[in-house]
């Protein structure tokens, strides 16, 4: 960062980073521009107009915290303090400003707030990968360089996680061959070597189909297995019953190309495979996950550095967090992020924190009812001024990235990051931990941990004693800006066992290998839609930057040609995506990159700021995946309107 006068001017990432090598992404190459934008909330905002207006007027900090401390006060004292959910989402990732220390949690406990469980994201395959492996971290992605056959899995690195491209070109220039499952034709799967267009909801199909060839070549690693793993009987019978004509039944992938897969997979050590969150966005995906990382206990991957399965690094992350889930006097209740259209009901005060919910979180519309009920008192901490500030009874300024301190740990790579402050925050903006603690102080409350100070918060998250933090301490992090976890550089982290409680991988039970989500179980008319990453957006966050915006065009929906032909549809006219929960409108690009049954959608748009005042998550169910309440993005059923011309 670049500082002239007390101005950020100037902002790069740092070459010598071996994760990043310094490359940022579209959205985050605009982000100083974004902490300067001209719609950045700077003030304390109390609201003027009815909820859903916007309207509201400029107040202190002083009168907004007196008005928070009357209002919670008095519904602890009358609904009790579970009438509190304290709604926290991904927007700042950071361990003290943001989700993955449970900024703010210490206070909430000491009014015996709801729990909150942070379900938005990636739990059903976290859980899945956790009954598999005991924890839902594997390989190091940069060991991808290493790897003969790259799997990428329902992913699409090319958008959603690009620096790790460049350790797959790695790999590819030592001859690696590269394979994109995902049911549409991604810029990812253009850059792959092939491109396997799966059915939405089967990937656990195809995983027993490539097994029961791995089984046929006799290629299983019967050492491996007998030493590493359990439960090995039953899920040979399980593959068994999966030859790829079957598998090629339920996936839509040809037969030919699983047995080809197969055999690769069958002779081809070490094997790498990156699945990410596609895969578990649907009512099967934990099960699905799970089975996917049976595969490298199968061949025996695990072995290598460069084979096994890379969903998350944060299973590596052993930073100290217990404490922030302290002080709590009795058990509370949990809601879950995904569940908020069905849960507001008899929450009295909704406190909304990193999160833009009428964007990001399932079936919109209810959510919205849900936030203009009168009984209802909502808090928004936030940047700028999104569809869920507009339902804010008050609205506190929050400090971004440049302005504030914390401390990162990543979901796809093994460092530990320092953010350091560059600039004075503007307006009158606070960050997450300041918030809380003036808060506490308004409400009276003396327990001294509450006053913890920034730099205090992050010594005892490095304090946790675990090896992987060994020699990192706050000086040193701060110095030297990030460091990488003291694991081994190749790292092969289950080549002696996992952490289970056998310290065995577990193979899932017969029958519970696949479980059909509802677009597999419902292969017909309808249309099943997916709602992926947009290349310009970061869930909701960068979506009302004029740049990006005017980049990313009208919303469109793809649509195969055969489904556009039954249809009467043709590229370019306005359609509305509709199903039983509402509607999103979008021009159809009819497009051969979705297979037939399939349309898809990118998520991330602000409803007030796109034609038709909604996206995606007007249509997504609020209906649960098999762990966890995890969300279905890519698992709903909608038909395709024509919108009357005007
Ligand atoms: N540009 C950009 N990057 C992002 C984000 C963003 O919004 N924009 N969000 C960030 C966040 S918070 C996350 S969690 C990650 C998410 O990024 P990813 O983990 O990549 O997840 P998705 O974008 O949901 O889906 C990835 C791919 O899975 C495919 N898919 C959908 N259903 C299935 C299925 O049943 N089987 C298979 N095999 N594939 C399927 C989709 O078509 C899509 O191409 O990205 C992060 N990076
Ligand atoms: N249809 C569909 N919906 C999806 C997905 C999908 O694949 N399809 N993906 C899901 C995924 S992967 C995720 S992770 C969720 C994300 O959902 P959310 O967690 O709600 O994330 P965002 O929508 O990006 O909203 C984050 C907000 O936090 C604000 N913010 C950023 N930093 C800070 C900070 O330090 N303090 C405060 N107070 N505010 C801050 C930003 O301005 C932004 O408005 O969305 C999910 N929604
Ligand atoms: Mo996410």
């Amino acid at each position: 960062m670049t500082v002239e006068d007390g101005k950020a001017v100037k902002m790069r990432g740092n070459p010598d980073q071996p994760y990043t090598r310094g490359a940022l992404c579209v959205k985050v190459n605009r982000y100083l521009e974004h902490t300067q934008a001209q719609d950045r909330i700077l003030h304390p905002l109390r609201r003027t107009g009815p909820k859903g207006s916007g309207q509201f007027e400029r107040i202190s900090w002083e009168e907004a915290l007196d008005e928070i401390a009357t209002r919670l006060r008095g519904i602890v004292d009358e609904h009790g303090g579970e009438a509190i959910w304290p709604y926290l989402g991904t927007g700042s990732l950071g361990y003290l400003q943001g989700c993955e220390g449970v900024a703010g949690r210490r206070f909430w406990n000491m009014l015996g707030a709801s729990k909150h469980s942070l379900n938005i994201c990636s739990v059903a395959g976290s859980l899945g990968l956790a009954r598999a492996q005991g924890t839902a971290g594997g390989m190091d992605p940069e060991n991808f360089a290493q790897a003969k056959l790259i799997l990428l899995w329902g992913t699409n690195t090319l958008t959603s996680g690009h620096h790790l491209w460049k350790f797959i070109q790695d790999g590819r220039a030592a001859g690696a061959h590269v394979v994109a499952i995902d049911p549409i034709r991604t810029r990812t799967a253009d850059q792959a070597d092939e491109h396997l267009a799966i059915r939405p909801g089967t990937d656990a199909a195809l995983a027993l189909g490539l097994l029961h060839v791995v089984l046929a070549e006799n290629a299983q690693d019967e050492e491996y297995l007998a030493q590493h793993t359990e439960g090995w009987e039953d899920f040979r019978e399980e593959i068994m019953d999966w030859p790829v004509e079957r598998a090629a039944e339920v996936t839509g992938i040809p037969a030919e190309a699983i047995h080809r897969l197969g055999t690769k997979l069958a002779h081809t050590r070490p094997t790498a495979i990156r699945a990410t969150m596609g895969i578990q966005r649907h009512e099967g995906g934990g099960a699905a996950m799970r089975t996917i990382a049976s595969i490298p206990g199968v061949t025996g991957d695990w072995r290598h550095p460069g084979g096994g399965v890379a969903y998350s690094t944060s299973g590596h992350v052993h930073l100290k967090i217990d404490k922030r889930n302290d002080l709590l006097a009795a058990p509370v209740r949990t809601r879950y992020m995904t569940r908020l259209a069905s849960e507001l009901d008899d929450v009295k005060c909704l406190w909304v924190y990193a999160a833009n919910p009428l964007a990001s979180t399932s079936d919109s519309n209810r959510i919205r009812k849900g936030l203009a009920r009168e009984d209802l008192f909502t808090v928004v901490m936030e940047q700028f001024p999104t569809d869920t500030v507009d339902y804010a009874d008050i609205v506190l300024p929050a400090t971004m990235q440049t302005e504030h301190m914390d401390l990162h740990a990543g979901y796809g790579h093994m460092y530990l990051l320092w953010n350091e402050p560059a600039v004075a925050p503007a307006g009158e903006a606070l960050s997450t931990t300041e918030t809380f603690r003036r808060l506490a102080a308004h409400m009276g409350l003396t327990e001294p941990s509450l006053y913890d100070s920034d730099l205090e918060l992050a010594a005892d998250l490095l304090s946790s004693g675990h090896p992987s933090l060994e020699g990192i301490t706050l000086d040193r992090l701060r110095k030297e800006g990030w460091m990488r976890m003291s694991y081994p550089q190749p790292f092969a982290p289950f080549a002696d066992g996992f952490p289970t409680p056998s310290g065995r991988l577990r193979f899932p039970r017969r029958g519970k290998a696949f479980v059909p989500s509802l677009s597999s179980r419902t292969v017909g008319d309808r249309l099943t839609l997916i709602t992926p990453a947009a290349h310009t957006f970061l869930n909701s966050t960068f979506a009302n930057n004029p740049e990006l915006l005017r980049r990313a065009k009208e919303p469109v929906v793809l649509v195969n040609p055969a489904d556009a032909a039954a249809r009467g549809l043709s590229t370019g006219r306005r359609v509305r995506v509709v199903n039983h929960n509402g509607y999103f409108l979008a021009d159809v690009e009819v497009s051969d990159r979705v297979a037939k049954g399939v349309v898809a959608s990118p998520k991330g748009r602000w409803p007030k700021l796109t034609t038709g005042g909604a996206n995606p998550n007007a249509v997504v169910d609020e209906r649960d995946a098999d762990m966890g309440k995890g969300a279905v993005y890519h698992d709903n059923l909608v038909e395709l309107e024509l919108e009357p011309l005007v």
